[in-house]
């Protein structure tokens, strides 16, 4: 009986510990049509930047083609992806977000 002690509650455990999951980069591609106000209120309202950092990253894909919005997981990023392209489509502008493995 001295032995029965044992609630089951397990606090903690150990090694083997679980690989962290793949990352992969949203990015935005330039084009000549999407107005550039409209670029910089997308990484605003889906990548959570303030204005300067949207502005930034919006003149960095103007002018070298394309610029990373954020890192992310397969299904966040792939929900960002599908997010901004959908936004994108409504309001008539080209402008293209795709994903690659960080
Ligand atoms: N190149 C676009 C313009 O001159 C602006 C733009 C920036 C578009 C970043 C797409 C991505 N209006």
């Amino acid at each position: 009986h001295e032995n029965e002690r044992d609630h089951g509650v397990m606090v903690e455990t150990s090694k083997p510990e679980v690989a962290p999951p793949p990352l992969y980069q949203v990015l935005l591609l330039n084009d000549d049509y999407t107005p550039m106000d409209f670029v910089v209120v997308v990484l605003q309202q889906f990548f959570a930047m303030d204005i300067e950092k949207a502005t930034q990253v919006m003149l960095h894909v103007h002018t070298r083609g394309r610029g990373v919005c954020g890192v992310f997981t397969r299904e966040v990023a792939e929900s960002k992806v599908a997010q901004v392209n959908e936004f994108s489509r409504i309001n008539q502008h080209p402008l293209l977000c795709t994903m690659e493995k960080s």
